[in-house]
């Protein structure tokens, strides 16, 4: 692309805010993706110039840059070959693992690597176009962590961010990437790096003194052989709350909410598990769990029942169909053992759902099981507290980043599977009092600290980094 104009606020990320979707008629349509990234972002890009440079999800396809609402969007090719080594091998089956506690192992390959290199370069030739002298670029999460040191090469005058939206782990773990050095290295290009927690950016600091030999000072990094000093701290993401409350309370999705109930067969207690699926979120855990509190005879299939929304996801990674497998089939035992005619225990439902669906799902949730292993932040139990406007419960694994913030849920350690039944029956029998007022302080919190204010935090992180931005 000849860059025909530049832009004073530049995103990069893997994914385009759009979705491609061909129409009956066989035209190709963007569709903005709902997601809350692209929320956040309308909201700091207002009134500014901005492009977003990303994939389009298509493979071996590069449309021009387009328009849409004023924001420049910038496709970056990716072959079909780029997208198994760059994005399914390293990113989702070296780095994934490795970032998420190794869960499950980690895959290394030097094709993958030598892929990831090659399309962060990539990225930081096509930001450098498009950002104008003196810009700020933002680069988003683990698929592009070399960006921000190539962008600095290339263009020493821009200001450059990049925040991680998945933890970032422990040295010892982080030790074991092939890569490591670059990585550190390609992240200590930036001026600002935000994480989900102060003990991420913990961990990443402590990385840069243990691999690197870096000297640090509280939450700055002195960049080895450079004069350059690199701040490092929390800035947790969060969702658009009052747009998510306001969907919630529509007549439309308070009658949807009425109408599942129903189809549900009206039971005393519906408890909700939504998440990808993925392994980190801890989804047989908790069916694990489910299914002996049915056999134990501690809860009835008669009056409460699971429904777990699991969004189809990485399924060319072969860690992903085996969970998909697993998963699967414990669905089919809990059902054939315990579900009354007319009826299923579990609910599964292994497809995405509209906004509306899946608030109408929020609403009518007595109990939210949110119960990773491992997880950055978790969206999932702030669009729960946003939505249920009653006396619900939160059961929340200490493993999420959502937990720093979220104190009165129901906290769970997902791994001691007695102890998360108890925590499932404690928060099913609290009394409605108790149950009322945790939810609204658990509201008021994610009300107070959306995705809005989250944004805002961090580009003013940005802007004074390496010092702190004034109180
Ligand atoms: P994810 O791992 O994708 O994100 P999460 O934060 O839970 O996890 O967000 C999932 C989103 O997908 C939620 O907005 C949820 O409503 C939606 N969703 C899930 N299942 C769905 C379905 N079946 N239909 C429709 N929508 C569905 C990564 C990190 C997280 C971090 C986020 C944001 O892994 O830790 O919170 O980025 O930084």
């Amino acid at each position: 692309m000849t860059a025909r104009r530049t832009y004073d606020f530049v995103i990069a990320a893997n994914r385009l805010p759009v979705d491609r979707v061909v129409t009956d008629d066989g035209e190709v349509e963007w569709q903005r993706s709902p997601g809350g990234l692209v929320t956040a972002m309308e909201s700091v890009m207002r009134g500014r110039e901005a492009a977003w440079v990303g994939w389009s999800g298509q493979a071996d396809e590069a449309p021009e840059p387009f328009l849409e609402n004023d924001l420049l969007l910038v496709p970056i090719e990716l072959t079909a070959q780029e997208v198994a080594s760059y994005y399914e091998g390293h990113s989702n089956d070296s780095l994934w693992p490795i970032y998420h506690d190794v869960i499950v192992p980690a895959t290394f390959r030097r094709r993958w690597a030598a892929a990831y290199e090659k399309v962060n370069r990539r990225f930081a030739q096509k930001c450098a176009e498009v950002a104008a002298p003196g810009a700020t670029v933002w680069i988003h999460d683990y698929q592009l962590q070399l960006v921000p040191r190539m962008l600095r090469v290339l263009r020493p005058d821009v200001r450059i961010g990049w925040f991680n939206h998945i933890p970032f782990p422990p040295v010892e773990l982080f030790a074991q990437l092939p890569m490591r050095h670059t990585i550190l290295k390609g992240l200590l290009g930036a001026d600002f790096l935000g994480f989900q927690r102060p003990a991420d950016a913990e961990n990443f600091l402590r990385a840069c003194r243990r691999l690197l030999g870096a000297k640090t000072k509280g939450d700055v990094v002195d960049v080895p052989d450079t004069d350059r000093r690199v701040r490092a701290a929390g800035v947790p993401i969060s969702i658009d709350a009052a747009g998510l409350s306001e969907l919630a309370q529509t007549d439309g999705v308070q009658a949807r909410a009425a109408e599942i109930r129903e189809q549900l067969g009206n039971p005393k207690t519906i408890l909700l598990g939504v998440d990808r699926l993925d392994y980190t979120k801890g989804i047989r855990h908790r069916m694990k769990a489910f299914g002996e509190l049915l056999t134990d005879g501690r809860l009835d299939p008669a009056d409460t029942m699971l429904v777990q929304v699991a969004s189809p996801s990485r399924e060319r990674v072969a860690a992903y169909r085996e969970l998909r497998h697993q998963v699967e089939r414990t669905v089919g035992n809990i059902n054939g053992a315990h579900s009354p005619i007319g009826s299923t225990a579990v609910t599964y439902m292994h497809r995405s759902f509209p906004r509306e669906e899946m608030a109408a799902l929020y609403c009518v949730a007595d109990v939210m099981l949110v119960t990773p292993l491992r997880d950055g932040m978790n969206l999932v139990a702030k669009e729960y507290v946003t939505c249920h406007d009653g006396p619900g419960a939160l059961v929340l694994s200490e493993f999420t980043g959502a937990a720093n913030e979220l104190k009165q849920a129901f906290r769970c350690n997902p791994h001691d599977i007695e102890a998360l039944k108890h925590t499932i029956l404690a928060a099913i029998d609290a009394p409605e009092a108790e149950r009322t007022k945790r939810m609204r302080a658990l509201r008021r919190q994610v009300a107070r600290n959306d995705v809005q204010r989250w944004a805002s935090n961090y580009l003013d992180a940005l802007k004074y980094a390496p010092d702190k931005p004034p109180a």
